[in-house]
């Protein structure tokens, strides 16, 4: 039998990851960071984009999209520091990109600088979808356990910043950050992290300047390769 070998010569994308590679590229283009914000409910997402959106004062843009099963109380809670536009997934336990799509078009022409993504609380499905995001942020408070990185490899295997939320309940509960963040190097080395506490404001200007810095880094790489092109 006569076996042909056709060369495809790039990666096959499934339509989520290519739809994902697309508004990755199309947001680059235009110069807007996507975060996409994931740990487990409660650990503090949305009070992290509070204490940004508080810490910037309107001096660096951001937009939300906030991800939950049902109700619109974060998009509530955002909606008087930054556009913000609720998803509710009725059930699905993570976000998938025909729903960020949708929340983008209700958010209409954004001019920003940041769009923040806050994922459903969960560190298991999240893990398995791109949504175009140039960075994944992984939540996780001290209220957790310093144990959580080993138990959820693939959450912190994919995320690149881990912030550690609620430090002034440090006193209170045995958790080490030294020990966590080693957790979650074991599995990602490259893991960059921060210690925050949302209610007293330790450590947001530290998280704000390395979303900055981040945003900085993208738009240079862009300029670099519309130069080189
Ligand atoms: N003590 C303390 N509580 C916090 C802090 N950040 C958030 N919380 C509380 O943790 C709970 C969950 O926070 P939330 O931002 O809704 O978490 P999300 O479900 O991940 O978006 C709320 O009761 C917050 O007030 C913090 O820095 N310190
Ligand atoms: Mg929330």
């Amino acid at each position: 039998m006569n076996t042909k070998t056709i060369p495809v010569g790039q990666d096959i994308l499934s339509p989520a990851k290519q739809a994902a590679a697309d508004l990755r590229a199309d947001f680059t283009r235009r110069g807007i960071f996507i975060v996409n914000i994931v740990s487990s409910p409660g650990a503090g997402k949305t009070s992290l984009l509070e204490a940004t959106a508080r810490h910037w004062g309107g001096q660096h843009k951001m937009s939300v999209l906030v991800g939950d099963l049902a109700t619109d109380r974060d998009a509530q809670r955002l909606s008087p520091l930054a556009p913000t536009v609720q998803l509710t997934t009725g059930g699905a336990c993570h976000l998938e990109m025909p729903l960020i799509k949708k929340g983008l078009e209700q958010l209409g022409p954004i001019e920003t600088e940041f769009l923040f993504i806050e994922n459903i609380g969960n560190l298991v499905c999240p893990a398995s979808h791109d949504l175009g995001e140039h960075l994944r942020v992984v939540v996780l408070s001290t209220t957790e356990g310093d144990d959580k990185p080993g138990k959820y490899p693939k959450m912190f295997r994919t995320s690149q910043v881990l912030v550690i939320t609620k430090t002034d309940l440090l006193p209170y509960v045995p958790f080490s950050v030294d020990s966590a963040v080693a957790d979650a190097q074991l599995i990602q080395p490259d893991i960059q992290s921060i210690a925050v506490c949302a209610r007293s404001g330790e450590g947001i200007a530290e998280w704000c300047e390395m979303l900055e810095a981040a945003r900085d880094r993208m738009v240079a790489s862009r300029d670099d390769h519309a130069a080189v092109h």
